[in-house]
């Protein structure tokens, strides 16, 4: 195992990185920025780093900054957490050429998934079903793409290759409305992603949103996790995910589960990664993967009972998977709310000082947060600062523990959306499962 590593994000995943670290026996040493001095876990660390100012492209994005201070604390190894630089091929790159280990897939990987079509493409060849579409650039042949549109047959989506997570895409309903829309997303990939390169696919109309869990080790080894539903969205922000997805047999599972496995065999893929899936009429279509540890694991670890961020870690150091298969058992069913510091009705960022935080518990209850009473949340990130997970033995008693969880959480001073999840716990579309992505948006009055 490492001795010690560098954890190059902040807030609640740097924390549960530093817990992964501390039973692992892996010495901390949290970099931050100028702003997140009083982060609880750079309290905890063995050592820290101020990487620059408040801003994120002056510190946490901060590549030259963040590995000067592996160099200066010598460290072994960079854990990226998700979001700022965790799906950066660069860093990746910049991160092994300065002799440090990446926690995480390869750089080529982390290349080939940011291209959605070459994901595509790799996903198609190790067998995983994909949404309908012919997975390559799109032509400026405007006969060309009339054709293609007519044979996948409208509505159709454009979708920038440079894209993901709902960035640089366009729904098109008819022939008179598609050539338009292929200039207009390719003239904004372009600015947006530097890659103006488009594809069109078939568009779901009402599909759910499911992810696969896989981890994947050095030695040709991978097993997956089960799925997570996280259709409860909002604007592209998950709201609240859970395992596992309503309604989804056994089979469906084994089927799915084990072809992202295989894919991951097929392309040397290293670490804890997510195949994301809309679902449809019974059908599962990838459309993305996520080469990152995210933010609702925890779910996944609830029904599983593993530990992902200690196994990122021994994957990352050349251990074999702990575990085979045939030992993953899903047991129960956990959801998780997000927590965000924002106005619950007009989701504006509310940033402040925490006068009184009571963090709720009991059986079956985890709560992911950094803050503490006194703490300040500063304006410069993004507004999560927590998630309260709840496990049970059926998704009845998850709902009425994590209900049970959010009467009890205190967090005073700041507006934050506790009363949005506990509308939603007491929602009975949400009671039912298996609502599609559209859901919560059509449930808030957004058309
Ligand atoms: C789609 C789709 C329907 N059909 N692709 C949005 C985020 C990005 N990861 C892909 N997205 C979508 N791709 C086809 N062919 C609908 C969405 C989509 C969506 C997907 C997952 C979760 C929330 C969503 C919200 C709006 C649109």
């Amino acid at each position: 195992m490492f001795s010690k590593i560098v954890i190059a994000n902040r807030g609640e995943i740097a924390l549960r990185i530093l817990r992964a670290c501390r039973e692992l026996g892996v010495k901390v040493v949290a970099v931050h920025s100028e702003a997140d001095r009083d982060l609880k876990h750079v309290r905890l660390a063995d050592e820290s780093v101020c990487i620059g100012p408040a801003a994120s492209a002056d510190s946490y994005l901060n590549i030259p900054a963040i590995i000067s201070a592996a160099e200066v604390t010598d460290a072994e190894a960079i854990h990226p957490g998700y979001g700022f630089l965790s799906e950066n091929a660069d860093f990746a790159d910049k991160v092994k050429k300065s002799g440090f280990v990446f926690i995480g897939p390869n750089a080529e990987t982390i290349r080939m998934m940011g291209d959605k079509i070459s994901a595509k493409k790799a996903m198609i060849a190790a067998g995983v079903p994909c949404v309908p579409g012919d997975n390559s650039p799109l032509s400026d042949n405007d006969e060309e793409n009339f054709k293609l549109a007519r044979y996948i047959g409208y509505p159709v989506i454009i979708k920038a290759a440079g894209g993901g997570g709902g960035r640089g895409m366009r729904t098109v309903h008819t022939e008179a409305a598609l050539i338009n829309a292929i200039a207009m997303t390719k003239a904004e990939a372009g600015s947006a992603f530097g890659n103006p390169t488009v594809y069109m696919e078939k568009f779901l109309e009402d599909p759910r949103h499911i992810e696969f869990q896989v981890m994947s080790d050095s030695h040709g080894n991978a097993i997956h996790l089960g799925e997570r539903d996280c259709s409860m969205q909002r604007r592209h922000q998950k709201v609240v995910e859970e395992a596992p997805a309503p309604f989804i047999t056994e089979a469906q599972r084994k089927f799915i589960g084990e072809r992202c496995a295989k894919a991951c065999v097929d392309i040397g893929y290293l670490g804890a990664g997510t195949f994301e899936f809309l679902y449809e009429r019974g059908e599962f279509y990838f459309i993305e993967m996520n080469t990152r540890v995210q933010v609702e694991h925890p779910v996944t670890e609830m029904v599983t009972g593993f530990d992902i961020v200690k196994e990122q870690l021994r994957i990352a150091c050349g251990e074999p998977l702990s575990i085979t298969q045939d030992q993953v058992k899903i047991t129960g069913h956990a959801i998780e709310c997000r927590l965000n510091a924002e106005d619950p009705k007009t989701f504006m960022p509310c940033p402040g000082t925490i006068d009184q935080f009571h963090m709720p518990g009991g059986p079956g209850i985890r709560c992911e947060t950094h803050i503490y009473n006194g703490y300040k949340v500063p304006p410069y990130y993004d507004s999560m600062i927590g998630k309260l997970i709840a496990h049970g033995e059926t998704r009845d008693g998850a709902i009425a523990r994590m209900n049970t969880a959010l009467s009890e959480l205190i967090i005073d001073g700041i507006k934050t959306n506790i009363p949005l999840q506990q509308d939603i716990m007491n929602d009975t579309g949400f009671a039912a499962g298996g609502q599609n992505i559209h859901y919560l948006e059509k449930k808030l009055g957004i058309h």
